[in-house]
């Protein structure tokens, strides 16, 4: 039984790329749940991750950065963020606090859908950490002046600074209501996607220019195997994940000079996969070429890149 006065909701994450939405989902999470890098358009599919604790249980929703769409991969990418903006209790609108003071065109168009569905909005001013703090106030008096926010809040998604604040803001805006999900389940994300995520991050630490935003992982095989006396433990997993690209020029990058870049990103990513799993694995990478892989339905969908309803 719940005790009365427990809360629950949900809460969706949104803001222009590479302000942070992932950094501050995993670490509300307190796991390693969305991949993360310096680099716009990380994020590319819906991320959920449970909070849990004795007065309230909030399942946080990370979502693609709000862009122009170019393609069918970035039209997914936005129409998922918007859909998750719709079917949430509380939206919590990330800007930098280095932003210059003023509201932008893309948090403007935020604010009207969030009126539009009737939200509660948290603003959440991160990277506090690096930011001068003289410019925190001016900005926060244009939002201010913009829309009827629920609360303010600067945070630091790296450091964890203002997190718990945040957290008791969310809790008073949420509803009385049971737990959704189970106390110890805190993501809807299977190993196989982790992996895929996982893979795809050394990708984007590894490489420039286009490549990043034209590469997609696909976990082609995901093989565990058991200790004999214990069928419970496992020994390793063995995994084959094919890359896939836009062009045979960047297949040859990917690969690097004698295979050095392919392995360089295999066995990185093989060591933040050993940590997810908890135990060792056998990964084994190949490049396939897919031209215009961004614009083609059946790709998209096979990759889990492709609305249910679209
Ligand atoms: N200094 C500092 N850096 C941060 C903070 N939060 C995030 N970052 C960095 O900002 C970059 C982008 O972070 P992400 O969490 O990937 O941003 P995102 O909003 O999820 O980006 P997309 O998925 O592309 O929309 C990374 O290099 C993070 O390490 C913070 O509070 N302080
Ligand atoms: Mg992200």
């Amino acid at each position: 039984m719940e005790d009365t006065g427990f809360r629950s909701g949900f809460v969706t994450l949104i803001g222009r790329p590479n302000v942070g939405k992932s950094t501050l989902l995993n670490h509300l999470s307190g796991a390693r749940l969305a991949i993360t890098s310096p680099k716009p358009q990380t994020t590319r599919n819906v991320i959920r991750a449970v909070y849990d604790d004795s007065e309230a249980q909030i399942v946080f929703l990370d979502t693609p950065g709000m862009h122009q769409p170019k393609n069918r991969l970035g039209d997914f990418m936005v129409t998922s963020a918007r859909q998750a903006m719709a079917e949430t209790d509380v939206i919590l609108l990330l800007i930098e606090a280095g932003f210059e003071p003023r509201v932008g065109l893309l948090e403007k168009k935020i604010l009207e859908m969030a009126s539009q569905f009737k939200k509660q909005v948290i603003l959440v001013i991160n990277k506090v950490d690096i930011a001068v703090k003289e410019g925190v106030l001016p900005l926060l008096e244009a939002f201010a002046s913009t829309y009827p926010f629920a609360a303010m809040i600067p945070v630091s998604a790296k450091t964890g600074d203002g997190v718990d604040i945040l957290v008791a803001e969310i809790k008073k805006l949420i509803p009385e209501g049971p737990r959704y999900f189970p106390e110890d389940s805190y993501t809807d994300q299977t190993e196989r996607m982790l992996t895929a995520e996982l893979i795809r991050e050394q990708i984007l630490r590894l490489t420039h220019e286009e490549i990043p935003h034209g590469t997609a992982v696909a976990i082609e095989s995901f093989e565990e195997v058991f200790e004999e006396n214990d069928p419970e433990e496992r020994r390793h997993v063995s995994i084959n994940a094919a890359i896939l690209c836009e062009r045979s020029t960047h297949k040859g990058i990917i690969i690097g000079h004698q295979g050095q870049k392919i392995k360089d990103i295999g066995s990185a990513a093989r060591k933040q996969i050993e940590e997810m799993l908890g135990c060792s694995c056998y990964l084994t990478l190949f490049v396939k070429v897919r031209e215009d892989w961004r614009n083609r339905k059946g790709i998209l969908n096979d990759l889990g890149y492709e609305s249910r309803n679209k």
